[in-house]
């Protein structure tokens, strides 16, 4: 197996030792994917102080030896978790540790009724995402190309936007244009988003066309390689309003301001507070209705949080997107976000489409 998958594991297994568990029962693809290279997406990965199994299923049998040589085996046949019980309680465990996050009420039953009462199991959910919130190398360079090709697709839609273009129909375009460019995918819906449908954060696209005089929000991501980037871009069709000119540029300041606090050593809740303290200077602070941004890697949406009073620190390796708004409901919205990694000293912004206001 490659390197990096074995230090993966042996700082999880380190961990584990260190919460004193005697194995952890790994139950997101993202994880396992992380810590042996296995893109199977049922199965669970068993690590333990000493050394670790994935039991999966047969539709997975030659997909794992070729993705992860190496890696132990145990096909399941009568149901994944009855067989995580059951080898579980032949290795006589103790304290095996699960996500609660992630594992549903059925899968705990059959767990336990597999496991008996000698098996103990206890709530040690987070450990390997937070791992994965410090990106090494290989990562960072992995999550630069899915920035840039972010950038491209971004620029291209802001391109297609003329009047009478659907939403949905830019939405179609993006995702063609990310394929084409190499993605697996988009890393979520992509939101195109005209006028007053600007104004829901999460709006989805619809048959709605576009009109002079609306603002419009993009906000999309590619997952290449695996890793996922996430860009939000603005533009106004006309000339805009005065009004929203001074919307955008308080929104744009607040975001540098947000950008600039991110540093090794800074709480998450200091980035959000930077972003947040500028917008109440342009008493547009009751328009931000959601947190500054959010961890990137693997998921869309990871460690760490940049919300209002988060106490964790931002360690050199993380990436989070930066991303204030303002939504004025019935008018529109405007949403800034970009991608940024830290580093020991400063930070690397990785997406970098020109964030100046777009008036088509
Ligand atoms: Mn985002």
């Amino acid at each position: 197996m490659d390197k990096a998958y074995t230090r993966r594991i042996a700082r999880l297994q380190s961990q584990i030792r260190k919460q004193r568990l005697d194995s952890l029962l790994v139950t997101s693809p993202y994880d396992w994917y992380y810590l042996t290279g296995f893109t199977g997406e049922a199965g669970v990965l068993l690590v333990e102080p000493q050394g670790y199994t994935l039991i999966t299923d047969g539709r997975f049998t030659v997909q794992a030896k070729e993705e992860a040589p190496g890696l132990k085996v145990e096909l399941q046949r009568q149901g994944l978790y009855r067989a995580c019980g059951e080898l579980l309680k032949r290795r006589k465990r103790r304290r095996a540790g699960f996500d609660a996050r992630q594992l549903t009420v059925a899968h705990m039953g059959s767990l336990k009724k597999a496991a008996g009462r000698a098996v103990g199991l206890r709530d040690a959910g987070g450990m390997v995402q937070s791992l994965r919130a410090v990106k090494d190398v290989a990562e960072l360079a992995a999550m630069r190309k899915a920035a840039a090709l972010a950038d491209q697709v971004v620029q291209a839609a802001v391109r297609l936007l003329k009047p009478g273009v659907r939403e949905l129909e830019v939405a179609a375009e993006i995702e063609y244009r990310m394929r084409k460019g190499g993605a697996s995918g988009p890393a979520f819906e992509s939101i195109v988003a005209f006028g007053d449908r600007a104004a829901l954060p999460h709006a989805r696209p619809t048959a709605k066309r576009l009109k002079k005089g609306q603002l419009v929000v993009l906000d999309l991501g590619a997952i290449l390689n695996r890793y996922c980037s996430d860009i939000t871009r603005t533009v106004f069709v006309g000339k805009a309003p005065t009004k929203v000119r001074l919307w955008y540029q308080a929104v744009l300041e607040a975001q540098a301001a947000a950008i600039e606090a991110v540093a090794a050593g800074r709480t998450c809740g200091d980035v959000d507070a930077a972003a947040r303290g500028v917008l109440a200077a342009h008493r547009l602070d009751q328009y931000f209705v959601h947190s500054t941004g959010h961890g990137l890697g693997l998921e869309v949406h990871e460690d760490p949080r940049v919300a209002k009073g988060q106490k964790t620190l931002l360690a050199s390796g993380n990436v989070v997107t930066i991303e204030p708004g303002v939504y004025v409901p019935g008018v529109g919205g405007i949403r800034i976000e970009d991608d940024v990694a830290v580093h020991q000293s400063g930070n690397e912004v990785l997406t970098r489409a020109s964030r100046e206001f777009i008036e088509l």
